[in-house]
């Protein structure tokens, strides 16, 4: 691969990389998390894709005040350093996009597209870059050139032969810019619908419809500061050494001050364990690593609320004690009085839950729960962190609600080193919901926009993600596009969300990527290649750049700086604009100003949010960007109550279909290896596993139970709806440390097991990290 190295204008047309042998093997990593093993894996992450001058020089710059935002994780940046901020998967997500490999128009001609269809998605995104826009051609079964001006004229035929707007679905993944998300609700609205499924919808939507009723806030209220000054850390499903690792700095730094870290999983996560930071000269020369976690709590899959309970349990018993003994309080009595309401309820609902179901439920021992109770009425100020292993559960919305109660029981808001940190995903996830992807938009927010722009959005509410396939599913949808992503594989119930896709009229996706969206098509279908965070984006008035808002409501500009693969690319912003001038022609919106100049998108959005983003172009001109308003950090609750609520999980079981007595849970998971759904090698280095990912891993006395031998190929079904069968196969079970009758495997491979309707009802997030299942070996 030598001359693979050189700079991209040698670029030849290659033969595409070829299939990856199936089959996992295994070999335990006792490493530390980080430390070589990471440095080595950049170095071939930037070699594999051959980038390595290009890729150095743009690593340099990326989070730099005047580089471009990390593309991988939404974790923020410190604000003061302009050191380089080491990170293996920020290396993986920008060397992706940085790829030599090129998509054009002579691979489309080689392979039809049932050809390109029966490669796996790994397969499909290592192709590369796409470099033009293309169109299905139904009569040779190719993808072919189309001109960007029929491409838009297409969309808007599609759109126009609608009986209503509420027949298209435009789906948001949360890489887009807020100026990109912005300008695409402008475009859909004034369409006429506000069916906006959105990647949040499958990640942290029980985040954003369970905090609001909490705290009277959808999102975190820590800062990147609230680290240095906190006295305990609570990690709760999140995995930060793979899906956040410049997290890592900070819960390092906490551990070497001698803040307890307590990690609620149930796996043992390596970066959760131990981690050596790259950076650090001593830990690398001497092989040495920090303890992250000092308590690592292995609760069973979904046995989150349970554990919650029993802390809550145990801190109200600890206070009724000091109490009786004449010792300070446990509770923030002053701030429960003060800023909540529904404490009453709270404390009858935890005496009436029983110490036997939390401890059967949860799968774990009285006496750490205790320990972690302990550590947390310890601190004075807590933080709790939580990600996908609490949110994508059918209770996930009740789940993040408990988290909020046990913080609130002492008062761990509005003060240093206290609050509630959910971590969000896709690095602009938490900017495109608040610049307006919302497909349940407050009368307020749709009053600005008439104001604004003079015309009046629809009012109804339109499809979340279930609601969007369930419609496509019915044939009440006829369109799809897709704002980046890959919503055919990320999606639940792969088999028959495909199957209704295919049946579309149009299917549009606005992608840098070629991947598994694409082969899943209507009947028409356009492949419309955008610009990549990194990529140098040029308009009439110069050089752009965009902002994005990070997981703690950071925002700040972003501008990129590589030479784009191809001259033919576009923008999402050009792209957005282009759909909208061909049709909404007499919009009354000069979407070519916007086009021409981002700042005046940044205008308008100030004007449709005043106060949120008050001098908007002003204030991402200083490094760092600015914060949004937070209210919770200053004890402001913007509630229905006007106070904070403690609110109440009925029970503790989270779905009644696991009463099966032969009933495992199946938590689908992410290796190091992969972003979503795009897959970058088939190892997944911490938990052991290379060269494969139909993997599940098992308790061995749950593999026993089922006499099935370790390497042995078993099939999952799925007990959620008895109407239909729903299975996978061809999984070799691994014998792993993982809490009895819980299994995890790899996501989107087992996506086929979660029926539609398997999701919250409070916030439609499919249950991914709880599906009951059995698993048995293969026939024959
Ligand atoms: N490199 C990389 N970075 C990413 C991503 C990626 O795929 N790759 N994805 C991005 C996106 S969109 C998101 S949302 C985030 C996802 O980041 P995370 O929130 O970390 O998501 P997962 O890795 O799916 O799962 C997190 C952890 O939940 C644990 N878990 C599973 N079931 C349960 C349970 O029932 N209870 C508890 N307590 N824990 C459980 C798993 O063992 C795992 O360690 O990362 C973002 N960043
Ligand atoms: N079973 C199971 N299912 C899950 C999950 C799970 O944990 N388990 N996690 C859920 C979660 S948290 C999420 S967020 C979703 C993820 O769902 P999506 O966000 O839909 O999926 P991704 O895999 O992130 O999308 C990858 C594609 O994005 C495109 N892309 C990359 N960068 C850009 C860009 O800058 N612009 C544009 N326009 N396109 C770009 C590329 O073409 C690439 O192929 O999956 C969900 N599904
Ligand atoms: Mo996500």
């Amino acid at each position: 691969m030598a001359d693979d190295t050189k700079s991209a204008s040698d670029d030849k047309p290659r033969v595409p990389v070829s299939e990856p042998p199936a089959g996992a093997v295994f070999e335990p990593y006792e490493s530390p998390a980080g430390g070589w093993g990471a440095l080595h894996a950049t170095a071939n992450a930037l070699r594999e894709q051959s980038i390595v001058l290009k890729g150095s020089k743009a690593l340099l710059s990326m989070n730099q005040p005047e580089g471009f935002d990390c593309p991988g994780c939404a974790w923020p940046d410190p604000k003061h350093t302009s050191s380089f901020e080491f990170c293996e998967n920020g290396a993986k997500a920008v060397s992706f996009e940085l790829t030599k490999r090129h998509v054009t128009r002579e691979f489309f001609a080689a392979y039809t597209v049932t050809e390109l269809a029966k490669h796996s998605d790994y397969w499909l995104e290592e192709q590369g870059r796409l470099t033009e826009p293309m169109r299905y051609d139904e009569a040779t079964d190719h993808y072919v050139p189309v001109s960007w001006q029929q491409a838009f004229e297409t969309v808007a035929r599609h759109l126009h032969a609608l009986e209503s707007p509420d027949q298209a679905d435009f789906y948001t993944s949360g890489r887009a810019s807020n100026e990109s998300a912005f300008l695409y609700q402008l475009f859909v609205r004034r369409f006429g619908t506000n069916n906006f499924p959105d990647c949040s919808n499958m990640c942290h939507e029980a985040t954003s419809v369970g905090l609001p009723e909490s705290i009277g806030i959808g999102k975190g209220t820590v800062l990147l500061e609230d680290f240095e000054a906190t006295d305990a850390i609570f990690v709760i499903g999140q995995n930060p050494g793979t899906n956040s690792p410049r997290m890592m700095t900070e819960l390092r730094n906490a551990s070497r001050r001698g803040a307890p870290i307590v990690a609620i999983n149930p796996l043992r996560e390596r970066a959760l364990e131990r981690f050596a930071a790259p950076q650090a000269p001593i830990e690398m020369v001497t092989f040495s690593a920090t303890r992250i976690a000092s308590e690592y709590c292995q609760v069973s899959v979904g046995g989150d609320v349970a554990v919650l309970k029993g802390i809550m349990k145990f801190v109200l018993n600890a206070h009724d004690e000091a109490l009786a003994a004449g010792d300070p309080p446990v509770l923030d009595l002053p701030f429960i009085q003060k800023h909540t309401l529904g404490f009453g309820e709270l404390v009858k609902d935890i005496q009436n839950t029983s110490w036997d179901d939390i401890l059967r439920v949860s799968g774990v021992s009285r006496g750490q729960i205790e320990r972690m109770a302990r550590i947390y009425i310890q601190a004075k100020s807590v933080i709790i962190c939580f990600g996908m292993g609490l949110t994508q559960h059918r209770r996930g919305t009740e789940a993040v609600q408990q988290v909020a109660n046990l913080l609130l029981m002492r008062g761990n808001f509005g003060r240093p080193g206290a609050g509630i940190c959910p971590v969000r995903g896709h690095s602009n996830v938490q900017g495109d919901r608040t610049v307006g992807i919302d497909e349940k938009p407050s009368a307020e927010f749709l009053g600005q926009i008439e104001k604004a722009f003079g015309f009046r959005p629809p009012q109804h509410h339109g499809h979340s993600v279930v609601d969007s396939l369930q419609a496509m599913i019915d044939g009440r949808s006829k369109v799809f596009v897709g704002l980046g992503g890959n919503f055919a594989a990320a999606t639940p119930d792969t088999e028959i969300v495909q199957a209704a896709m295919r049946r579309l009229s149009l299917t549009v996706g606005i992608n840098t990527k070629l991947n598994r969206g694409h082969m899943v098509h209507g009947r028409e279908a356009l492949i419309l290649p955008c610009l990549a965070r990194s990529d140098i984006d040029t308009q009439a008035t110069g050089r752009q750049s965009i902002t994005v808002e990070d997981s703690m409501s950071m925002v700040h500009a972003s501008a990129g700086l590589v030479e784009p693969p191809s001259a033919s690319l576009k923008s999402e912003v050009a792209i957005i604009c282009g759909m909208a001038r061909a049709t909404l022609p007499d919009s009354g919106i000069d979407w070519r100003t916007f086009e021409d100049d981002y700042n005046l998108i940044r205008d308008k959005i100030e004007e449709v949010f005043p106060h949120l983003f008050t001098e908007f172009n002003a204030r991402i001109r200083v490094p760092g960007g600015f914060h949004l308003y937070n209210g919770p950090r200053e004890l402001v609750w913007k509630t229905q109550t006007g106070r904070a609520n403690f609110l109440i999980c009925d029970g503790l079981a989270e779905d009644p279909a696991a009463q099966n007595p032969a009933a495992l849970r199946l938590t689908t998971i992410r290796s190091h290896d992969q972003y979503n759904t795009t897959i970058y090698t088939l190892n997944d280095r911490y938990r052991g596993v290379f060269e494969g990912r139909m993997v599940v891993f098992m308790n061995a006395e749950d593999m026993a139970d089922r006499r099935i031998e370790p390497n042995t190929p078993v099939e999952l079904v799925s007990l959620v709806d008895p109407q239909v069968r729903r299975t996978v196969s061809g999984f070799k079970a691994h014998p792993y440390n993982i809490p009895r009758g819980s299994i995890a495997a790899y996501y989107p491979e087992t996506n086929g097991l979660m029926p539609l309707s398997h999701h919250d009802p409070k916030s439609k997030t499919p249950s991914a990290k709880s599906i009951p299942v059995i698993a048995q070996l293969m026939a024959g």
